[in-house]
């Protein structure tokens, strides 16, 4: 313990001179009278600081560009299905491609929820994933749940595409989307703002037609 102390200590304090730094490595330790420090009464306390600075890698950065891309398949208790692709280049915005089908003509809610759980269908996919605790709102507002990716619309054929960019779902980190949910919506979502009791938490988008849990895929 002695010595891993000692090496922290020698790269925390590196602007030190050798005198200063044979002091902290503790002359009482040393048997040879020479290496000691005649400042004997001197002592050196570590400060949560320091051991802090000691922790920091002093190892040079390697900068590698990373691509993720991930898929969810989306299904349900309807003909609504459809697949959503994600890809993100380092720590840049995700980027959404969905293709959604068997959908009434017009815009339908869409967004990502907590959990990847389909055990009671989209149901247990839980609510709009908020990891910041916001109340619920359009994907351009800056209260909004990280989920909130505003509406997608089918066109006559029931068929709706969109491609929606993000900065809100990364794929890796804290408030990575893998592993939890999209879901596409009976209703409209009125982004907060149509005055309903939902609207701030759900958007009032009605019944879940289809969902799918967010996986990786090979890039
Ligand atoms: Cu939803
Ligand atoms: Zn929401």
């Amino acid at each position: 313990m002695q010595a891993a102390l000692a090496v922290m200590a020698a790269h925390t304090v590196l602007s030190v001179s050798p005198f200063q730094l044979r002091t902290l490595l503790s002359p009482s330790a040393n048997p040879n009278p020479l290496l000691q420090s005649s400042f004997h009464g001197a002592s050196f306390k570590f400060t949560p600081k320091s051991l802090t600075l000691a922790a920091t890698p002093s190892k040079p950065l390697t900068v590698v560009a990373v691509s993720k891309k991930a898929v969810a398949v989306l299904k349900g208790n309807s003909a609504v299905e459809g697949v959503v692709t994600l890809t993100q280049e380092d720590n840049g915005p995700t980027k959404v491609s969905v293709r959604v089908t068997g959908l009434t003509p017009g815009p339908h809610g869409f967004h990502l929820h907590e959990y990847g759980d389909t055990t009671n269908g989209c149901i247990s996919t839980g609510a709009h994933f908020n990891p910041n605790n916001l109340t619920h709102g359009a994907p351009k507002d800056e209260v909004r749940h990280a989920g909130d990716l505003g509406n997608i619309a089918a066109n006559a054929d029931g068929v709706a595409e969109a491609t929606i960019v993000d900065n809100q779902i990364p794929l890796s980190g804290p408030n990575s989307v893998v592993g939890r949910a999209f879901v596409v919506h009976e209703l409209e979502d009125d982004l907060g703002k149509g005055g309903h009791e939902l609207s701030l938490t759900t958007g009032n988008a009605g019944g879940r037609l289809a969902c799918g849990v967010v996986g990786l895929t090979p890039i």
